[in-house]
């Protein structure tokens, strides 16, 4: 058949990306059309997302995308976790918070008081982090917009909303909400009941692939999009997407979703949900096509990016990231490494200070320039993700050849060089557009099959034309690194820090 082109709208905490993508039997390519920066807003103590700024920044992609060549479809991920609240007449109540906010702090603790952690974890099969939408609500209980609410919506299904007029969420991202009962595929409104929280305000479930709806004729008038155009329902918790980008040609591969956070982990079949996958806090999220995504979170490139925020803020020279990379691939290697998932790392301010208290709270030499405090954080970084790929092979019971990176920080190719150090297996990265691969090939997909074609069938065949399309870059463990003695001893080292997570 002829190509597909459509919209893959892909947005992340620090920058948003509208790309066109066309698809044929033979070849994918995409071309960024529109990316704006994005970041929490504050407001009084509040740190919130820009949703209304982010809204006009999409309108403006599809724009031009539906510009410059046909657009046969809108797909929209996001991060995930973050949600808005719509009244009864379809008002959104508020700006959504960012999961970084600080309200959440000490909720965990009140509800592991009334909901047993392990009976919590057998229902969401997730880790337990701080800032999930079970804990945001929690923390919203008594305001008045939780009272006013009749919708909960998603940011990906919010903006979907806005497009469409139709109330929904996906379920890749309601898995990662800690409100959706992974054994019975449908949301813990039990859970919530006990908790009391209102679970009516939770819309209808959709799946990935589905068309969610033509975009209303009022909004494309006034957007200058085309009438009727489908928005496609793709996996719109970023890293599901991020995972159907990931281009294994075999079952045995591990993968690290890099940006922001380090989403590090296996796609499995069936959830993992022992007291060892309990205890060790793995991840069991909803992937597309029925498929399990077993991951940690790790902190991720947020640590660095926050460092050079900081620095540019102190106008410290030289500390561009490309300048810093290279400085940093020549400092020794291990000096200093940290427990980069503390949870003193997640909100928002001066990072090379926070990275110094861990390291002097450790008895680790602290880093003192900005070379120092990069190489720490990409040394920290690798070392979080050998110990927990190999968590979860075991947890699992796997064994993998490689190691798939994908996302932006697959242009890292320092971190790609610790990261096969570290685990000592062969790291593939590439492509770093995996989420918006996914985006675009999950609609196209769902288009294909409105038109009776049964091309991209499943995970392989996407994957497979990403491998025909898309070069990769390969790693493989340094000699020097073989055996792994350094890493092991840092392991040490970090798990010695007590309270690793
Ligand atoms: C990555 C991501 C992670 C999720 C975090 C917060 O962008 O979606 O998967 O845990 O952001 O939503």
């Amino acid at each position: 058949g002829s190509a597909l082109r459509v919209a893959a709208v892909d947005l992340g905490a620090t920058s948003g990306r509208i790309m066109a993508g066309t698809v044929s039997a033979r070849s994918l390519h995409l071309e960024e059309v529109h990316r704006f920066p994005n970041g929490g807003v504050r407001v009084r103590d509040g740190l919130f997302w820009d949703v209304l700024g982010i809204h006009r920044e999409v309108l403006t992609g599809i724009r031009r995308v539906a510009e410059t060549g046909p657009l046969h479809g809108i797909g929209i991920d996001s991060w995930a976790i973050d949600y808005g609240l719509l009244d009864r007449d379809g008002t959104l109540l508020g700006n959504p918070y960012s999961h970084r906010d600080a309200r959440t702090d000490g909720v965990a603790a009140k509800v592991a008081a009334t909901v047993d952690p392990a009976r919590l974890y057998a229902t969401t099969g997730l880790q337990d982090l701080p800032f999930s939408t079970l804990y945001q609500l929690v923390a919203a209980q008594g305001t008045a917009a939780l009272e006013s609410a009749e919708h909960l919506l998603l940011l990906p299904d919010l903006l979907a909303y806005w497009l469409t007029g139709t109330i929904g969420v996906e379920r890749t991202n309601a898995s990662t909400t800690a409100l959706y009962d992974l054994t019975t595929g449908d949301w813990a409104r039990d859970l919530m009941g006990e908790l009391g929280l209102p679970w009516s305000i939770l819309p209808p479930l959709r799946e990935p692939g589905s068309i969610i709806g033509p975009v209303l004729s009022e909004v494309g008038r006034h957007a200058g999009i085309p009438k009727r155009v489908p928005v496609v329902a793709v996996g719109s918790h970023d890293t599901a997407s991020a995972v159907v980008g990931v281009p294994a040609d075999t079952d045995r591969f591990a993968y690290i979703s890099s940006g922001t956070w380090s989403l590090v982990g296996l796609e499995l079949d069936a959830p993992v949900l022992t007291e060892a996958a309990r205890r060790a806090d793995f991840t069991n999220e909803g992937g597309v096509d029925g498929t399990v995504r077993f991951l940690k979170n790790v902190m991720g490139l947020w640590v660095l990016s926050e460092c050079l925020r900081t620095w540019a803020d102190q106008r410290v020279e030289g500390t561009g990231l490309v300048a810093l990379l290279a400085a940093a691939e020549d400092a020794p290697a291990l000096r200093t490494v940290v427990d980069i998932n503390d949870p003193r790392l997640l909100p928002p301010g001066d990072m090379p200070s926070r990275i110094r208290e861990l390291a002097a709270e450790a008895g680790e030499p602290v880093p003192t320039t900005p070379v120092e405090v990069t190489r720490c954080v990409l040394d920290s970084l690798a070392l979080a993700y050998r110990r927990h790929l190999r968590t979860a092979l075991e947890l699992a019971g796997r064994e993998v050849d490689v190691v798939h990176v994908v996302g932006g920080g697959s242009q890292n190719h320092l971190l790609c060089q610790l990261t096969a150090d570290a685990t000592g297996l062969p790291v593939l990265a590439g492509p770093s557009e995996a989420a918006a691969l996914g985006n675009v090939l999950v609609q196209a997909r769902a288009l294909l099959q409105e038109q009776g074609s049964t091309e991209l069938a499943d995970l392989a065949a996407m994957r497979s034309l990403i491998r025909r399309t898309h070069e990769l870059h390969r790693f493989e463990p340094t000699p020097a690194a073989r055996g792994g003695a350094d890493w092991h001893a840092a392991e040490r080292r970090v798990l010695g820090q007590g309270a690793a997570s």
